[in-house]
């Protein structure tokens, strides 16, 4: 029994009615005020869609369905509770992605038994697949260029399930009334999800063909989670290749980041690219994965997702200044942070950014980013010598109060991308245009969660109207 699919149903009729009675009574109250300025300023402050998973405030960052990160961490099972004391050291502790998902499409904590039984109903589709692609995905990866951008890699590999979708192929038959829209997006969704671990791993592997060839780096242990899945994948657990020669507790360290890294970035209001991006294709009746590929291709751009790996870069290119300097000057750390607040200064007068500072709502130190720094503070011996990661500590007590001073950008403090990709860097993932796929892999959650309930509500296609310039001249004489 599909007990996630169950526990929706039975959520349906008291949704639809919330949302008819919305629209009955009360479609003319008016939310907010469009102004010229946030028509041309990308929209930012107009509320304009309906998203249901996550809000986001300024002030306090992300929230699942009205809980923060820290009391998600509190109260949705984790590793711990669902498979016991599955290592001898202190890992298990963070939130399963499942759990998110469970959380994020009924509205409600899930119990250990419910949290695994979305754990076996992912793994179930991979075992009807035989821990395989389906043969035309694998068939198309295949054939892509080594060297293409991992993103566009992802994009294309979901696109190319669409040639799987139970959606589109009832559709098209005609078999499917409005009201049944919902049955096959979840199980598309579902399917998509299940699929991601064995794409980015696919992805993976090709980057490390010359070494490794090209059979996968890992396989599917299906009594596992999904993130386990993922680090498996990557080559990176036991059941894998084991590529970057980790120990034991480095393993079961990184699969501890994968679950937190992918648990919290499920989702981030509907607003932003890619989740706004999938929520638009989908209005089409796109299927899910044609409508979430458009999210990838919003999450590839270096503003959104792609931060990530420039962050990286962005930290090597520092530190190798850095030495110099030191190497120059005969300096010790000495003088470390006047440098580091003149290179800044100076990147900011060549009117670049600063990767992993600033976002668009936020008006705080991203709660996600302090997680991933909880993470690297929980285990000072492993990182008290990676100079990467004590620089991006460094930066985020510099950087904030330069912004400031610069003056230019909303939000001084960093965001997640600041922390997430070096984390990853450290145990051995240092093909920096990868870091995104990760993000995609988690992404997924959040925007098919939604597109489920749109098809639930009977969201319509979106359409909002556009102004030439005559007509804006005209409306401020
Ligand atoms: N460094 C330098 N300048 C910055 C800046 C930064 N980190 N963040 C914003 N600004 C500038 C921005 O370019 C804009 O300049 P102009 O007026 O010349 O156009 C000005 O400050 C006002 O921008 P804002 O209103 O504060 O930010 P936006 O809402 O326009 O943009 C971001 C938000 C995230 C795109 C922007 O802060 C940025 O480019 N940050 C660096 C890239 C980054 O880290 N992106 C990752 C975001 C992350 F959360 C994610 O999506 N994964």
């Amino acid at each position: 029994p599909n007990l996630l699919k169950q526990t929706l149903q039975n959520k349906i009729v008291s949704k639809q009615k919330e949302m008819k009675d919305l629209r009955q009574t009360h479609s003319n109250y008016k939310i907010g005020d469009i102004t010229i300025g946030s028509l041309l300023g990308g929209m930012r402050g107009n509320s304009l869609m309906y998203w249901d998973g996550t809000t986001l405030s300024p002030t306090e960052g992300i929230k699942f369905k009205g809980l923060t990160i820290e009391q998600c961490q509190d109260k949705l099972p984790n590793a711990k509770d669902v498979f016991g004391n599955i290592s001898n050291n202190n890992n298990g502790k963070f939130f399963l992605p499942e759990s998110m998902l469970w959380l994020l499409i009924t509205g409600e904590i899930p119990t250990r038994e419910q949290t695994l039984s979305v754990i076996n109903l992912l793994n179930n589709i991979l075992r009807q697949q035989n821990g395989e692609l389906p043969p035309v995905t694998e068939t198309i990866m295949n054939k892509l260029p080594a060297d293409m951008h991992p993103m566009t890699q992802l994009s294309i590999g979901i696109t190319s399930l669409s040639s799987q979708s139970k959606f589109s192929s009832l559709y098209s038959q005609g078999k499917l009334g409005k009201s049944e829209y919902w049955s096959s997006t979840f199980d598309d969704s579902m399917k998509l999800i299940a699929n991601l671990p064995l794409l980015a791993g696919k992805i993976y592997s090709r980057l490390h063909q010359k070494k490794t060839g090209p059979q996968p780096l890992g396989s599917i242990n299906y009594e596992m989670d999904w993130a386990y899945n993922i680090s498996s994948m990557l080559g990176m657990t036991k059941d894998s290749q084991n590529i970057k020669g980790l120990t034991p507790k480095q393993q079961s360290d990184f699969v501890e980041l994968m679950r937190l890294y992918t648990g919290i970035h499920v989702d981030h209001e509907g607003g932003n690219v890619s989740a706004h991006s999938t929520h638009l294709v989908g209005s089409t009746l796109a299927d899910p994965f044609l409508s979430y590929s458009s999210g990838i291709n919003g999450l590839a751009g270096p503003l959104h997702g792609l931060a990530a790996q420039e962050v990286v870069r962005f930290l090597f290119n520092l530190q190798k200044k850095l030495e110099k300097q030191q190497q120059k000057s005969n300096d010790a750390l000495g003088d470390t942070d006047a440098a580091i607040t003149k290179e800044i200064w100076r990147l900011l007068s060549n009117q670049q950014v600063i990767p992993g500072y600033g976002h668009a709502v936020l008006r705080i130190f991203d709660p996600r980013f302090d997680a991933m720094l909880n993470f690297v503070k929980q285990r000072p011996k492993e990182f008290q010598n990676d100079k990467h990661v004590n620089l991006m500590q460094n930066l985020s007590q510099i950087v904030p109060d330069i912004l400031i001073k610069h003056g230019k950008c909303k939000n001084p403090y960093p965001n997640v991308d600041a922390a997430s990709g070096i984390l990853f860097y450290h145990y051995g993932i240092t093909e920096l245009m990868f870091f995104t796929v990760i993000f995609g892999c988690s992404r997924a959650i959040g925007p098919l969660t939604q597109l489920i309930w749109d098809r639930i509500l009977g969201l319509p296609i979106e359409r909002p109207k556009s102004i030439d310039m005559t007509t804006l001249k005209s409306m401020t004489k």
